[in-house]
């Protein structure tokens, strides 16, 4: 599918006018780009009747933000939580993990991508990356194009000898004293929120397959889940049941070791969610204070894979964790894709 295929059919963002969008669309400034787009909208909806809107919406623009992903994955969640909490409306396009067709157009082979419609077509790889980078968008109204050039790639090889493409300063944003001194009043708190989404990264993400796989049964159950959301073929879908969740059960153990795992996996999905507790402290409803930060949005989006599973029960039941994620859950409210 071409990027411009994939976005076809956009509804817009009607609907979805919640002050906080409005207040994200005039508090960026004239730089091109997302900001731009934004406002243009708000001031062509003041023009215009509502049902001639509704008509130029659907003829006028490609969506400003297309996320390309798959459901399920970690990594792609916590961009939703992001983009959800800000307001920005997005286009899903979910990628079949058997054949992925979709990312053909990238040579970065990995999801999430984020396409940002800038005029041209900017693409952002790598889930902490395009959570810095649209960050420091909404602070700084700096244009994307600039910012993302502070986010350089780099070829390296990882622990087995296998290239991987890694990102610079992915946790960084890119603020100049003023706008951090906004963000964050407090000095520590910006450390405070780098570490812990680093610990996401390295950490809480490698405990998920090895407790959703855990037993065949729970392999089972989490392939029935991984189809059911996921962009599957029908036949397709049905091997990749069976076969998927043999194979998972499996390589989840090698990932137990590799990642160095208890061997009872949930003492580690217990203690990382106690950690991120005792880590906010008594005193304080997120990391972020009485709204979350972006280390909040990532632990939350990174457990909220695993909803209706075994291991999110048993996560709930044995940890401290639940009076956090439940104010997550409202904090973050109903916003989602447009489409
Ligand atoms: N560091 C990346 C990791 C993304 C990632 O590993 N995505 C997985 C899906 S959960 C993927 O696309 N894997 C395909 C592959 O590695 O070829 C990020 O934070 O976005
Ligand atoms: C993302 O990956 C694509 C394809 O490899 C590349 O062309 C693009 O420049 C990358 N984006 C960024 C911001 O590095």
């Amino acid at each position: 599918m071409s990027s411009s295929g994939a976005r076809s059919g956009v509804q817009g963002w009607a609907g979805k006018r919640s002050p906080l969008l409005l207040g994200a669309a005039f508090a960026l400034g004239g730089t091109l780009g997302l900001s731009q787009t934004l406002r243009r909208r708000v001031q062509g909806r003041e023009q215009l009747a509502e049902e001639e809107q509704q008509q130029q919406q659907q003829e006028e623009e490609a969506a400003e933000l297309t996320l390309y992903q798959y459901k399920t994955c970690p990594f792609c969640s916590k961009v939703r939580a992001f983009l959800d909490y800000h307001g920005l409306p997005y286009e899903i396009v979910e990628v079949n993990p058997v054949m992925r067709k979709e990312i053909k157009f990238s040579s970065y082979r990995k999801v999430p991508i984020l396409l940002v419609n800038v005029g041209s077509a900017l693409q952002l790889n790598d889930s902490s990356v395009i959570i810095s980078a649209l960050k420091t968008h909404l602070i700084s109204r700096k244009n994307l194009d600039e910012i993302v050039s502070y986010y350089p790639s780099m070829k390296a090889l990882n622990e087995r000898g296998k290239e991987v493409t890694e990102y610079g300063n992915k946790y960084w944003l890119m603020l100049d004293e003023q706008e951090t001194m906004r963000l964050y009043p407090i000095k520590a708190a910006r450390t405070e929120e780098m570490k812990w989404r680093k610990w996401v990264d390295d950490w809480l993400v490698h405990l998920i397959s090895p407790n959703v796989y855990r037993t065949p049964s729970e392999a089972l159950a989490s392939f029935d889940y991984i189809v059911r959301e996921g962009k599957f073929g029908t036949l397709e879908g049905f091997f990749a049941k069976y076969v998927g969740a043999a194979a998972m059960f499996f390589i989840s153990k090698r990932l137990k070791s590799r990642h160095h795992l208890q061997d009872n996996v949930r003492e580690d999905l217990y203690k990382a969610a106690d950690d991120w507790v005792k880590a906010i402290g008594k005193h304080r409803m997120f990391m972020g204070g009485t709204q979350p930060n972006l280390a909040d949005l990532a632990v939350y989006g990174v457990l909220r894979v695993m909803e209706g599973l075994e291991a999110f029960d048993d996560m709930m039941t044995h940890t401290k964790i639940q009076p956090w994620y439940r104010h997550m859950e409202a904090a973050i409210g109903h916003a989602g894709a447009t489409n």
